[in-house]
């Protein structure tokens, strides 16, 4: 390390969802015990990247859209390390989506938290793939990242909030956090965190979001019959929110790294065993 960044305050506007989604990060660490300097935040291009800069806990912007590939890298070059990856629906739908496929295919261990405002913040409100009814094309149905998390097999827990929930943001941060902790793989969390400057989608979305968790119906469980709920929901223009999906799959690093030598502290880095790691890591990967 060559720089210490002071911890910035928020530069969002008064308002802003994305304060929530600070609030539940920095909840869900505390609440798990996990200590800052055992924490890595990276974070995408947007006024949701910016995220990282104000928690305190090791950073990494990324570029724009790229955020997944990073993360899943230190993911595996660390396993010891907590790794929270944030960023915007812009961000990780548009110029990420290719990523974000591929990362819900690998299950690794990573919490990876998307602040959904249907809209680029940072660039003046442009549609993004959630825009309900785009500007450019109003026929557009919006991306549902949820049914795109069920549609693949390997996902292994789904959840959507909304900030003005907090409590529910917050133990469904709490669980994400856990999951990708306890080596299960990956957490992926939308939250609904409206942006009042270019889309103040509040009312709106108060009004639409049905919390799957309220209903003793519902099984997070049974990926099929969640598939079916979910589509059912957003048939009638609703907004499922709650636990989504909650499975098992062999995590990326389950999978690949079982033969790999653990690569923990300084002190090993130091011993020269960072190599044998990263050799270990690249062999079992047949780069
Ligand atoms: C490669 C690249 N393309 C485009 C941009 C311009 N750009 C910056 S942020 C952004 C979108 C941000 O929207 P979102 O990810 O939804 O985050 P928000 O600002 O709404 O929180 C875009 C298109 C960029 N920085 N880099
Ligand atoms: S422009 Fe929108 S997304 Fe960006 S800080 Fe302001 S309210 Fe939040």
């Amino acid at each position: 390390m060559t720089k210490t960044y002071e911890i910035r305050k928020p530069i969002w506007c008064a308002g802003c969802g994305h304060f929530g989604v600070q609030g539940a990060i920095q909840y869900a660490l505390q609440a798990a015990g996990i200590e800052l300097h055992e924490t890595l935040v990276l974070a995408g291009i947007g006024c949701s990247g910016t995220v990282q800069n104000n928690i305190g806990a090791y950073g990494y912007h990324a570029m724009h859209g790229r955020v997944l590939p990073t993360a899943i890298g230190v993911s595996l070059a660390n396993p010891d390390l907590t790794v929270i990856a944030a960023g915007g629906d812009g961000d990780g739908y548009a110029i990420g989506g290719g990523h974000l496929m591929h990362a819900l295919k690998r299950n690794a261990n990573l919490l990876y938290v998307v602040m959904n405002n249907g809209v680029y913040g940072l660039t003046k409100g442009q549609d993004s793939p959630t825009a309900k009814t785009p500007l450019a094309a109003p026929e557009e149905d919006p991306l549902d990242a949820m049914m795109l998390g069920l549609s693949i097999r390997s996902t292994t827990f789904l959840a959507r909030a909304i900030t003005t929930r907090s409590d529910q943001l917050n133990e469904l941060m709490l669980m994400g956090l856990q999951h990708s902790r306890e080596g299960k793989g990956m957490a992926f969390i939308e939250v609904l965190s409206p942006c009042v400057t270019y889309d103040d989608t509040y009312s709106q979305w108060m009004n639409k979001v049905y919390d799957l968790d309220a209903d003793p119906d519902y099984r997070n469980d049974d990926r099929g019959k969640a598939f079916f709920d979910l589509n059912r929901l957003i048939e009638q223009s609703l907004i499922p929110i709650g636990l989504i999906y909650h499975g098992e799959h062999a995590s990326l690093q389950s999978a690949m790294l079982s033969d790999v030598t653990p690569f923990h502290s300084l002190e090993d880095q130091h011993a020269g065993h960072f190599n044998q790691h990263m050799e270990e890591v690249l062999s079992a990967y047949a780069v």
